[in-house]
């Protein structure tokens, strides 16, 4: 037992002052026809909450994530496997998410790296068994190692692509061998810094090629879930290809993978491209490509990847109100998030991500407030209603022409104006719904 001193986390209301419970977070609540679990399919990020010990820049770690073995070595992942499932169990979160270099030391021969992904999996598909806690998607680090400094899939050298084709397809077999949902693409060092030395076009196919290439082999062995890309637009690479969603919608499309990829939208790396996290949603969702959501948080007023735990109530609630009229995610909710640096103790890994799923509930419980409510809903339909009319349907269909429309114009006499958009009435009406 790691967090012996922690209790089992329970849905204890709004009022509890409990530091160890939840104050929305409630499993079995039905929302609008579906449990508060079934809408939410938590997962926990291996990476931050087992491995990121608050390492910056400036400084080294401040959080023992030792789990009371010495780091690279295989007792270590063990150790971090039984961590991570007692913390999971203790939380009430069903899935995991993981990178294949998350689970092992990465030895410096690839065979021997497999090797430890084989004896490691096997451990944690004990642990599956008797937890009933599943896997929601694996991917490939493909941009620590320093081989990937210029790319993975974009690299100039022949031996590299081969390299990260060699990691796709472990990660996939991990995947498939672990249930998981999902497989995800996200290009860190798919990018450039200047193109001064690079062929954007080149590279560009050249990833296309190895998406292809995995789809084929995990089809082939019986992989029948979602590919994902995962959207960011900058860091570590000063230009992403996978900029945002529009742009990786118009790449799949591009180069005939549509059909087996959607989105695994992270809300930091939205704003980090200008966007706000409901629109990369909107936009994934509209396309019929929102697969993922990794659940977490930037800082508006700094320009990097922060992955702090989302707090920001209008955020979520506006997440949920897409995922809801999307009718639901085939993915989940993927805390990729971090503690802060000086919140350094186990019960500051408690404290994450009660206060993300929380936050998360209390999106749910809004956006169904928001859609009970319908006033919103309603004044969007109303909006475009002059499209119902006789000459609205034939421009909908693609019946009319130009010059139909020109000569319609034309004997309206004066310009119609359209109705108001009534920006400060809707968001007081959204205030009034979730603070009312
Ligand atoms: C980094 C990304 C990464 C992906 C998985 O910014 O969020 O952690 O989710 O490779
Ligand atoms: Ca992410
Ligand atoms: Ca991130």
């Amino acid at each position: 037992m790691y967090f012996d001193n922690i209790p089992e986390i329970k849905y204890e209301g709004p009022k509890s002052q409990n530091p160890f419970a939840f104050k929305f977070y409630d499993a079995e609540k039905v929302v609008l026809g579906k449990k508060m679990k079934e809408h939410l399919p938590f997962a926990m990020a291996w990476w931050h909450n087992l491995c990121a010990a608050g390492t910056d820049m400036f400084g080294r770690d401040t959080m023992d994530k030792s789990f009371g073995a010495e780091k690279g070595t295989m007792e270590h992942a063990k150790a971090k496997v039984d961590a991570g499932f007692e913390f999971m169990q203790k939380l009430g979160i069903e899935y995991f998410c993981f990178h294949d270099v998350d689970l092992v030391p990465e030895a410096d021969d690839i065979k021997e790296t497999n090797k430890r992904l084989d004896e490691i999996t096997d451990h944690i598909l004990v642990k599956m068994k008797e937890t009933g806690i599943k896997c929601l998607w694996g991917t490939a680090n493909m941009f620590s190692n320093p081989r990937f400094m210029s790319g993975a899939g974009s690299t100039n050298s022949v031996d590299v692509y081969c390299f990260a084709a060699a990691q796709i397809k472990k990660a996939l077999d991990l995947t498939v061998k672990l249930g998981g949902k999902g497989y995800v693409f996200w290009g860190g060092r798919e990018g450039y810094e200047t193109l001064l030395n690079t062929d954007v076009k080149f590279e560009q196919d050249n990833i296309a090629r190895l998406m292809r290439m995995a789809v084929d082999y995990g089809r082939s062995i019986g992989f029948t879930g979602d590919f994902y890309i995962e959207p960011k637009p900058k860091e570590p690479m000063k230009h992403q290809y996978d900029f945002d969603a529009a742009t990786a919608i118009g790449f799949l499309r591009q180069h005939g993978l549509d059909k087996d990829f959607k989105m695994n939208i992270e809300a930091n790396h939205a704003t980090l491209a200008g966007h706000t996290f409901q629109h990369e949603l909107r936009i994934s969702a509209i396309n019929g490509m929102l697969g993922s959501i990794d659940a977490n948080q930037g800082d508006l007023l700094l320009g990097w990847d922060t992955d702090e735990f989302p707090f920001d109530i209008y955020d979520t609630t506006m997440c949920m109100y897409e995922v809801l009229k999307s009718g639901g995610l085939t993915g989940g909710f993927n805390f990729d998030a971090k503690n802060r640096r000086p919140s350094n103790t186990y019960e500051d890994m408690f404290h994450g991500f009660i206060l993300g799923m929380d936050s998360f509930a209390l999106g749910l419980i809004n956006a169904a407030k928001i859609i009970e409510d319908g006033r919103i809903d309603n004044f969007v339909k109303e909006k475009y209603s002059s499209f119902n009319s006789e000459l609205g349907q034939k421009i909908l269909s693609g019946n009319t022409s130009l010059a139909e429309l020109s000569s319609y114009a034309e004997n309206l006499g004066s310009t119609n104006e359209p109705q108001s958009g009534r920006q400060e009435h809707l968001e007081s009406i959204l205030n009034a719904v979730l603070f009312g």
